[in-house]
């Protein structure tokens, strides 16, 4: 009985231990006090029907009581534990940090940017003008004849009567024209829309740069020595350039513009078609009807205008094989090209 009591005495001041026990210690002091094989208390327990049984009646109650008063402080302390655990979280300077996603401009808009600054250091502004245009300066001012295809329903998106998106921003070369008296040198970057199907090579909405230079005695000369000079900076110092004879309404004459291939470096390869150039943007000298569209004086003003696409100027540049690349917005691909500020 003495000895009951003594251990019954000796486990009380375990009591202390509770308080300052953890969520791990709180559970092994339970197991090590109550538990139900050799849980110190539960011995005990087990002993007191044992003793003399004049003896039981006190023993049994104070074991009985100091159960009572483990489970209390159990209880309270992991109260006390659940209700400061949002705080231990917070307040753990051990835990690695989040990282941070860092917006950064699309690759697209970093090539849009740096065009125009190659020509702004060349001496051009840059301008923009409205999306959706009417039949008269998305193509009539531009000297496309009545019956072009690219006016017909299938091709453009139109929205009612002879407006519609525009399919090219030379509008805004239009409008430019009409408006200010030359020297004119003009870079104009903006989306454009044509019923295109979805494709590795097309998407109905795309961004274009266009250019406009307009004054007296400007030749074919400046023309080609301009758009050199851009793709000898966009590109490298040491990049070819070719022109080739084309056709557009709005220029006469007109050409396109190759660029060595920037993958293989003109030897060939699957990107260029084994042809070594990689062709990036439309030109020409401005046709005279469109500056007397404009009420130039087509003896006294020439110029010569050009357009490139961006999407495919940025293919051309990292050999990307699919324009669907640059407008799927997944951040595995668009992230090789992060940077750029604006
Ligand atoms: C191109 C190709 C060639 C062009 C011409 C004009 C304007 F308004 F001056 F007549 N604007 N843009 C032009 C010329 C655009 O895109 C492939």
């Amino acid at each position: 009985m003495r000895d009951l009591l003594a251990a019954i005495d000796a486990l009380r001041e375990r009591l202390q231990e509770v308080p300052q026990a953890d969520d791990r210690r709180l559970q092994d002091l339970k197991t090590e006090v109550l538990g139900r094989k050799g849980g110190a208390l539960t011995k005990i327990l087990a002993a007191v029907p044992k003793l003399a049984p004049a003896e039981r009646k006190a023993a049994g109650a104070a074991a009985n009581a100091l159960k009572r008063e483990f489970e209390e402080a159990f209880a309270a302390h992991e109260r006390t534990l659940k209700a400061g655990a949002g705080v231990a979280r917070e307040l753990d300077l051990t835990m690695p940090g989040r990282a941070q996603w860092r917006g950064g401009l699309h690759l697209v808009t970093q090539v849009v940017d740096e065009i125009c600054e190659i020509f702004h250091e060349l001496g051009f502004t840059r301008a923009v003008g409205p999306e959706a245009e009417t039949e008269r300066y998305n193509f009539t001012a531009l000297n496309f004849p009545k019956d072009h295809p690219a006016m017909d329903a299938q091709d453009s998106f139109y929205l009612g009567g002879d407006v519609l998106l525009r399919t090219h921003t030379s509008p805004v070369q239009i409008r430019t024209l009409e408006r200010y008296p030359p020297p004119i040198r003009v870079v104009i970057p903006g989306q454009v829309y044509r019923r295109d199907p979805f494709d590795a090579s097309h998407s109905p909405v795309f961004e274009q740069i266009e250019g406009l230079a307009v004054d007296e005695g400007i030749t074919f000369v400046d023309f080609k020595a301009t758009l050199t000079a851009f793709a000898r900076r966009f590109f490298t110092a040491d990049t070819r350039v070719r022109f080739r004879p084309s056709f557009f309404p709005f220029t006469e004459p007109s050409a396109e513009m190759d660029v060595q291939c920037q993958i293989c470096k003109g030897t060939g390869c699957a990107t260029c078609k084994q042809t070594g150039w990689m062709e990036i943007l439309g030109s020409g000298m401005v046709h005279p009807a469109v500056l007397e569209n404009c009420g130039l004086d087509s003896e006294r003003y020439t110029g010569f205008a050009w357009g490139m696409g961006p999407h495919r100027i940025a293919m051309t540049r990292h050999g990307i094989p699919d324009i669907r690349l640059l407008f799927e917005s997944d951040m595995r691909f668009l992230a090789q090209f992060a940077g750029g500020t604006r």
